[in-house]
Formats: C-alpha cells, sequence, structure tokens
C-alpha cells in the first residue's frame, strides 16, 4: 500500500542530526512538524508588500516550542539513568516536562512563579502528575534555586540551560527551510531566557554550513518592554509584563544572544503590553490563528518593523508563535471589549439580536 510512513516526532525524523544513538530510548509525544501558515490579511492591512509566514508551535502536543527541547531533553535524561527532573517556568516549560516525564514514568519538580501563571499551563503540570511548588519570587528567582538544588540533589534540570533543549529546538529551523526552501530573509521571536532564539540560529548556522541552504536570516529577537534586558543592556530585577511566558529579567541564554544578534546582522526590540495584545487580536480575528500574548511578541515587532521600512517590502518574514492561545483564557477573555449577548432562548429574540448585529 502506498501509505507514507507514520510522523513519530522530531528526533525519529532528524536523528542523524541531533545526539541519540540506535538504541536510545526515545521519548516522544509527536511533537514538531508544526504548520507554517502564509498570512493572507494581514500584509495589505499594513499595506505592504511582504510576505508574513507564521510558525504555529501552539500546535505541539503540550501547546507550546517547548516540546521540541523537551523529547530531547527527557529523552537523553532518561539514558543517563536520571529518576527525576526539575525546571523553573513561567508555565509554559513546566507543562511540557510534565507531560514528557509522565510519558517516561519518571518525576516532574516545577517551580512557578506563584499567581503569575496562565491557567492552562498550571492544568496541564497539575494534570499530568507533576509536584509543583509555587514560590513567593519570580522566575529568576526560581531558576536560581533549581539550579542550586540540582547540586545538591539527583535531578536533571531541563531549563534551556540543559544542552540537549537547544538541540531539540533547532529542528523548527530545520523545518521552515525545507517547506520555503531557503531560509527567510527575517526571522522574529519574542525573547525570554532567549534559548530559543540561539535554537534557532543553531538550526539555520547547521543547515547553510552542511550546504543544504545558501542563506541564512537576519535574527530578530522581541521583548515586553517591562521584561526587556536585551533592550536595557543589563538585567532586570522586577520584570512585569501582560505576557507572562517571558517576564523574566534574567536571560540564561544572554551571552548566546548577543552572538545570535551580531552573527545573523539582527536586532532587538521592545514591544509594550498593549501592542502585544493588538497583534493577538489582530491575528485571531484577521487571520483565525489564536496564539498566546508572548507568542504575538513576535507579530508586534515584525508589523512596527515593516510599517517602519526597517525590515523592506520584498522580504520574506518567518514570525514564531510560540505558545497557543488556549492556555491563557483569563487574558483573552478580558481584552474583549464587546460583551457577550445574552437573551431569552426564542426564535424573535434571537433573530432580533443577528439583526442588531448585522454590519
Ligand atoms: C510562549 O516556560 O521560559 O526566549 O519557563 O513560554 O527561549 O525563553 C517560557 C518561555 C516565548 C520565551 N514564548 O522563549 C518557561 C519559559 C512562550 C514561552 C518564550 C517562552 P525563550
Amino acid at each position: 500500500m502506498p501509505f507514507r510512513s507514520r510522523y513519530i516526532g522530531l528526533i525519529d525524523k532528524y536523528r542523524d542530526r541531533l545526539p541519540v544513538h540506535d538504541d536510545t530510548r526515545i521519548i516522544s509525544l509527536g511533537e514538531g512538524n508544526t504548520p507554517l501558515i502564509r498570512l493572507n490579511n494581514i500584509p495589505g492591512i499594513l499595506g505592504k508588500e511582504v510576505d508574513i509566514y507564521v510558525k504555529y508551535e501552539g500546535l505541539n502536543p503540550t501547546g507550546s516550542f517547548k516540546d521540541r527541547g523537551m523529547c530531547m531533553a527527557v529523552t537523553k535524561a532518561v539514558e543517563e539513568g536520571s529518576k527525576s527532573i526539575i525546571c523553573a517556568s513561567t508555565g509554559n516549560t513546566s507543562a511540557s516536562a510534565a507531560a514528557y516525564a509522565a510519558r517516561a514514568g519518571i518525576t516532574a519538580y516545577v517551580l512557578i512563579p506563584e499567581g503569575k501563571i496562565a491557567m492552562g499551563k498550571l492544568a496541564q503540570a497539575m494534570m499530568h502528575g507533576a509536584i509543583v511548588i509555587q514560590i513567593k519570587g519570580n522566575f529568576d528567582a526560581g531558576m536560581q534555586i533549581v539550579k542550586d538544588v540540582a547540586e545538591h540533589a539527583p535531578v536533571t534540570i531541563v531549563n534551556s540551560i540543559n544542552p540537549y533543549r537547544l538541540q531539540g529546538q533547532k529542528t523548527a529551523a530545520f523545518e521552515i527551510v525545507e517547506e520555503l526552501g531557503a531560509a527567510p530573509d527575517y526571522h522574529c521571536l519574542p525573547v525570554g531566557n532567549a534559548g530559543n532564539i540561539t535554537a534557532h540560529w543553531m538550526g539555520y548556522r547547521e543547515y547553510h554550513e552542511n550546504g543544504i541552504v545558501n542563506n541564512r536570516p537576519h535574527m530578530v529577537g522581541y521583548q515586553a518592554a517591562g521584561s526587556a534586558p536585551f533592550m536595557r543592556g543589563k538585567m532586570v530585577d522586577d520584570p512585569e509584563t501582560i505576557a507572562t511566558a517571558i517576564r523574566i529579567g534574567h536571560p540564561q541564554s544572554w551571552d548566546k544572544a548577543w552572538v545570535v544578534r551580531e552573527e545573523s546582522e539582527g536586532w532587538f526590540d521592545e514591544c509594550a503590553d498593549e501592542e502585544i495584545l493588538a497583534a493577538q487580536k489582530m491575528l485571531t480575528e484577521k487571520e483565525g490563528i489564536f496564539c498566546e500574548p508572548a507568542s504575538a511578541t513576535s507579530l508586534a515587532g515584525a508589523m512596527r518593523d515593516i510599517k517602519s521600512g526597517k525590515i523592506p517590502e520584498g522580504s520574506k518574514i518567518v514570525c514564531t508563535l510560540t505558545g497557543n492561545g488556549l492556555k491563557d483564557p483569563d487574558s483573552a477573555i478580558a481584552q474583549c471589549t464587546s460583551p457577550m449577548i445574552t437573551v431569552e432562548a426564542t426564535m424573535d429574540a434571537v433573530k432580533r439580536a443577528i439583526l442588531d448585529n448585522m454590519d
């Protein structure tokens, strides 16, 4: 029968480019292979001739790009005999760690900032059976504690300081090159710890050095204005933003990300919370794609730089949408200003509601 072989995850697909052996037990949930969607309506709204694609990483198994790195980190942790993993997280890493630990049959300990993670992510970590430790402090404080604890307890850190995380995450760049037949001119990402922008650059570099592609993108990292250490040029001690996923003031891949900017001739910039939410709303309303606030930072920044001409017309741009909009229903509902319509359960009442709301 002419069936294509079943897609069983990125480690299987890219095993020649990842640090696994033939007999490695692969811990996978079918991550990767996410859609690269061309925006049909937003370029026209901007009034610019550009090709914008979004890489919808929110369609990974736990709803964020973290799964690309987590499958590698957990696969290697299990290979090395580890029985437990630990991370600090603004939410998505904890959801992913919890799921892959469940899959592997090991324990996940996750440290989260009390009251500052989106509801969907908390639900995931709890449902998958992780030991959830809320701390009265932010992500950066949690990250420091995790590093200290791991020196004294038999736990494997699965934050992006674990090198296997970036190895897994570089595969997103491979997928983009394979679909477009080349690297884009610009690749825009939201930046928190800066692991993902670093991983993407590793992927683009690898395909370029291996002669698979002969161009490389400018890497552009956007931060939330209240949590923008790359714009301040130094660590930020009290990061704040509605985009809780990137509420990070002490990025773990600080040095690597500056190298990425340098080598790719890219840049960093910041977006106000209102700009981030407006981009999220525009994407949902005008293109039918729902991402979480942090993810919309890539599009918010790209739209601004397209409008100003910093990203010139004729460019091919990829924006990574790092996480699914369903992760954070509270911030979504809070920003929908038009009230829901409630009427009697009659044909007349519904008809009136429809006619009253026709364009
Ligand atoms: C949706 O979950 O750091 O720059 O602990 O969840 O690689 O850190 C999340 C980060 C962007 C930033 N978008 O990526 C965590 C965590 C979303 C995210 C980022 C995160 P990096």
